[in-house]
């Protein structure tokens, strides 16, 4: 799921001050240069009702609200912090994996809390709300879905006090109906070239080709958007300090080009690697060879699966194909070899899927 505090700066003032909460509160970014210069940092949903948002110039703001009962004010980074930091404390605390992604969302990774359980998770969702609103005193609206991608989207579409739930099957109809604008990634310049295409909602974008989306947009963006309208993501809920990547190194006895030498060494390499995917329950996409060479030169090879896996045979297997490539195109002997996986995905894998990316080699 992922969590998003209401209005943020402008609910942590209404807190505050609960006499402002029946009018339009604007917290705004003075630059300093004249007294009014400067920018809306957020706006309660009054507000939002009379055209003020986020980004707009003050001067703006107050014109929208000229005979409005307004409040305005700056910014206190100071306070807005001490309150995020006891909500994420609060959120951290239901989740199995958590992940922060801004001063007032976090994802929670629930699956095994809710033993995968849509309902289950539903619950969980109106207890955190719940305790949110005990403790600090905050609304906050909540997405639950089958990935990241799902439960951001999900989040954003009911506000304020939401709660939004799609579940696998529902994904489809879910996304569809939406503008293209809904994913991350699609600004305001995608938006105008999609819509040329007649690209108009994530159902549209779904249909369109996906060589032509490559074609377009070029090979990492065009597969993204295709699988983002696929409502396919399989990016892990990543908990702060942890691997992003997890890598062997080893300094061989002497320096060699004998490939098999090299390849007995990447094996262990391998198997090390493997464990530690095991331990972590993790799955890979990508992955990579290091070899340093005898002028202390680092060079890399990586290569990106169509699916996740966590099989060593397949990890030894293209760790194989790298290292013939890599030794092909030099001619100096290695030093050091190392293997390095990375493109995580928690555990077990759906099915594969026909739309799943194409294998990408690259250095
Ligand atoms: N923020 C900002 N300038 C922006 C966008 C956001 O200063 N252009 C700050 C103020 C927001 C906070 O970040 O309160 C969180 O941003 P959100 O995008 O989550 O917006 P809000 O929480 O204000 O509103 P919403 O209820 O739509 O989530
Ligand atoms: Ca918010
Ligand atoms: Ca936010």
């Amino acid at each position: 799921m992922l969590v998003d505090l209401d209005y943020f700066f402008a609910q942590c003032e209404e807190m505050r001050n609960s006499s402002i909460k029946d009018k339009s509160v604007v917290v705004c970014v003075y630059s300093g240069r004249s007294e009014e210069s400067g920018a809306v940092s957020t706006a309660n949903y009054i507000a939002r009702e009379y055209g003020v948002k986020s980004g707009i110039p003050i001067y703006s703001a107050k014109k929208k609200l000229e005979d409005k009962d307004a409040v305005f004010l700056p910014v206190d980074h100071k306070f807005y912090s001490e309150i995020s930091k006891k909500i994420m404390t609060i959120l951290r605390s239901y989740a199995d994996r958590f992940q922060q992604a801004g001063i007032d969302e976090a994802y929670l990774d629930v699956s095994q809390k809710v033993k995968g359980n849509f309902e289950e998770a539903k619950e969980l969702a109106q207890k955190i709300k719940k305790e949110i609103k005990a403790q600090q005193k905050l609304t906050c609206s909540i997405g639950i879905g089958p990935n990241k991608l799902i439960a951001k989207i999900a989040a954003d579409v009911q506000k304020p006090d939401g709660l939004t739930i799609v579940k696998p099957e529902e994904v489809e109809s879910f996304l569809s109906p939406l503008p293209v604008k809904r994913l991350i990634g699609v600004g305001r310049k995608t938006v105008k070239k999609m819509e040329n295409l007649e690209i108009k909602t994530i159902g549209d974008l779904a249909k369109y080709d996906m060589q032509k989306l490559i074609t377009l947009f070029g090979k990492s963006m065009g597969a993204y958007f295709h699988n983002a309208a696929m409502g396919i993501d399989d990016n892990l809920v990543q908990e702060r300090g942890e691997a992003e990547s997890i890598s062997r190194i080893h300094t061989l006895h002497e320096n060699t080009r004998d490939l098999k030498v090299i390849l007995e060494e990447a094996d262990h390499l391998c198997e090390e690697v493997h464990e530690r995917l095991v331990k972590q329950s993790l799955s890979f996409k990508t992955i990579g060879i290091i070899m340093i060479t005898t002028d202390l030169n680092m060079r890399t090879r990586s290569k990106t699966l169509k699916s996740p896996t966590n099989d060593l045979e397949s990890l030894k297997k293209t760790v194989k194909e790298l290292f013939e490539k890599i030794i092909n195109e030099t001619e100096l002997e290695a030093r050091r070899v190392g293997v390095k996986v990375s493109n995580f995905v928690k555990g077990k894998r759906r099915q594969k899927q026909i739309t799943d990316f194409i294998g990408i080699a690259k250095n």
